[in-house]
């Protein structure tokens, strides 16, 4: 049997008709369809999510790289078990959606782009945004999703779609694989009918499954730890995908092995549990960091091991670390010379349990862990509470939020200084409360990846911690916000200028030169040092804010800012509030480093300083091997 369809009626039907189970719990795995019509999309996927509604509700987004951060965010927020297909014009509205692609496949979160492409049959060729390949007639601006995307295709004809469709599935569903698909669909096609197969159309259930590692590997780890003398464990966001924290709670309860956290696995352990040294790393505590400077075994759990959790490679100083790796990619798992346990993190946290039988750390080091992490969250409590003026600290801010905010809400932010000050200092209290997208750090992920999150859980309350930079970049999510009654609560924290870059520069030689928004004037830009050179901008971001839509307070200082935190909770829609910080009075680091190259020659004095920093502190960098 057969239905007569366009290839994208039947691609919407495909769509609907798709779930996933795990856990014998059952889901339709998308949510939705976002979408910005052009002529490369308007009259086919268009017409299909038209026809009909039922199968797959239709978002007006008005940003193609925002909305493919609000699927990421929405598929994180489901532990990867859900998404959103995203569907643009050919041209600019499709390349618009490369950065969201490259984030999601970074993170290994699953989003289904549909950009519209150039006709296949050529016929009217050049067509409106076609950019022409003198050598290639097959190649176009989508030819971009292929490195960024974990599978690609071009619907050429429509039979194509068949195994297109299911590839896009198998990818997606894939623990191990999964990021960006891209079907690309010349705009012809999409709206050419063929005679579908109704199997194809049919309810499909994707199992996700729960992969042990192999016994010999397990037997071999559980060796290495039992003779460690210092062992620690780094959980990453694997730990959360596979929902774990039970888990690894388990195992750390029973073995007595503290753990610290990747930015995507902060939440693993809330931050009151005993052995939890918070995060680890460049943008790490002094307690994990301590811990993990001197470990003899550590046992990495869903994580990819980047610079940021390795501090580049000088977190771990032990010179006989030896590396267990948890992960269901073996790419990962293979890292850092580890031994490589290939599966599902809650299953094989289950066998590493087993294996080691209970054998606990000796209790002198317990002790130790213990003593840190408490003292870890005295310095929390110092920073939260600094009295700093009259600009308040972001510290501060931070634990305004922090304190304010019910265990099961979640926070939200991607880019600038606050990831590694949220990193340090969120007491995190629920394994989905912290969301930080620090696998691309994208500017402009923070309200779109909001959205993404309450659409996911619109139970919970949503905080997105977003910088003026960043806003700047892309806010338009707030008007998306209003349309879709999904409130965010936005605290916008205004420092003026890229500060994040602005203290890496200075702390280079470079004096924070072109981070500060501040007008031109003799010939000068953005110095700190440069005095009457520059100007402050006439910018008012919380009445730009206002103009979108959005309930706007303006606190001045944190005690307004727990006023309008309050009075924001009260309001159904999105709120923004907008506080300034003072930009010099940034959290430290503790004991890390994060390799970042500094001119080997240069004119400036100060950069010559920092050079010769630079090179005494790149001696800690390691091979692990
Ligand atoms: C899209 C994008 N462009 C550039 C960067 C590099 N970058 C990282 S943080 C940052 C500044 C962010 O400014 P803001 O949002 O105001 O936060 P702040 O650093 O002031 O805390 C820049 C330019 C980035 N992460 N993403
Ligand atoms: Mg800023």
């Amino acid at each position: 049997m057969s239905v007569r369809l366009t290839t994208a009626q039947a691609l919407v039907r495909f769509l609907a008709a798709q779930h996933v189970e795990r856990d014998g719990v059952e889901q339709r795995f998308f949510g939705g369809c976002f979408g910005i019509f052009g002529h490369g999309n308007v009259a086919g996927i268009g017409e299909a999510l038209y026809e009909s509604p039922e199968l797959l509700t239709y978002y007006q987004a008005r940003n193609e790289q925002s909305m493919v951060h609000t699927a990421a965010g929405y598929a994180r927020m489901r532990n990867r078990l859900g998404t959103l297909a995203c569907t643009s014009s050919i041209g600019p509205g499709a390349t618009n959606m490369v950065t969201g692609a490259a984030l999601a496949t970074v993170n290994r979160l699953p989003v289904l782009l549909l950009p519209g492409d150039v006709f296949a049959s050529r016929r009217p060729d050049p067509v409106l945004q076609q950019l022409e390949t003198p050598w290639a007639g097959d190649m176009s601006v989508n030819d971009v999703f292929r490195p960024v995307s974990r599978y690609f295709d071009r619907v050429w004809r429509p039979e194509q779609l068949i195994p297109a469709a299911l590839s896009a599935m198998r990818v997606l569903t894939s623990a191990a694989e999964t990021g960006a698909v891209t079907l690309a669909l010349p705009q012809d096609v999409q709206a050419e009918a063929y005679d579908w197969p109704e199997a194809f159309l049919e309810r499909r259930v994707w199992r996700i499954p729960r992969p042990a590692a192999d016994a010999g590997s397990v037997e071999a780890a559980a060796a290495l730890v039992r003779g460690a003398r210092r062992p620690l464990i780094v959980a990453g966001g694997g730990v959360i995908y596979s929902e774990a924290a039970d888990a690894l709670r388990e195992l750390v309860d029973r073995t007595g092995i503290p753990v610290g956290e990747t930015q995507a696995g902060k939440g693993s352990l809330p931050y009151d549990h005993p052995l939890a040294l918070g995060g680890v790393g460049a943008t790490g505590t002094l307690a994990a960091n301590r811990i993990a400077a001197a470990a003899d075994v550590v046992v990495g759990i869903g994580t990819r091991w980047t610079d940021f959790t390795t501090a580049s490679k000088t977190a771990f100083r032990n010179p006989d670390v030896r590396f267990v790796n948890v992960n269901v990619a073996e790419l990962d798992a293979l890292k850092q010379g580890g031994i490589a346990l290939v599966g599902d993190a809650r299953t094989v946290l289950g066998q590493l349990a087993e294996a080691l039988d209970g054998r606990s750390s000796d209790d002198g080091y317990r002790a130790e862990a213990e003593r840190l992490a408490r003292a870890w969250d005295g310095e929390v409590e110092r920073l939260y509470g600094l009295g700093h003026g009259p600009l308040p600290a972001q510290s501060e801010v931070i634990g305004a939020v922090n304190s304010f905010s019910e265990p099961s809400d979640v926070v939200v932010c991607a880019a600038g200084s606050m990831p590694g000050d949220l990193h340090k200092l969120w007491r995190t209290r629920d394994p989905k409360g912290y969301h930080v997208e620090y696998g691309y750090s994208c500017m402009g992920y923070e309200l779109a990846g909001g959205l993404g999150v309450k659409m996911a859980a619109p139970e919970r309350e949503v905080y997105v911690l977003v910088g003026d930079g960043s806003y700047l970049m892309l806010s338009e999510a707030i008007v998306t916000s209003l349309q879709e009654g999904l409130k965010l609560t936005v605290v916008l924290v205004d420092n003026h200028g890229f500060n994040s870059i602005g203290a890496l520069s200075r702390s280079l030689g470079t004096d924070g030169f072109g981070t500060r928004f501040e007008a031109r004037r003799n010939g000068s830009l953005g110095v700190d040092s440069s005095g009457p050179a520059t100007a402050a901008l006439p910018v008012d971001l919380a009445a730009n804010a206002a103009s979108l839509g959005a309930k706007v307070l303006r606190a001045n200082g944190v005690e307004e800012l727990r006023g309008a935190l309050r009075e924001a909770k009260e309001h159904p829609a999105t709120v923004v509030i907008h506080v300034e910080v003072d930009r010099y009075e940034g959290v430290p680091s503790y004991e890390s480093w994060w390799d970042v190259p500094v001119s080997e020659v240069s004119a400036v004095e100060s950069v010559r300083e920092a050079r010769a920093a630079y090179e005494e502190a790149r001696q800690a960098e390691r091979h692990l091997l």
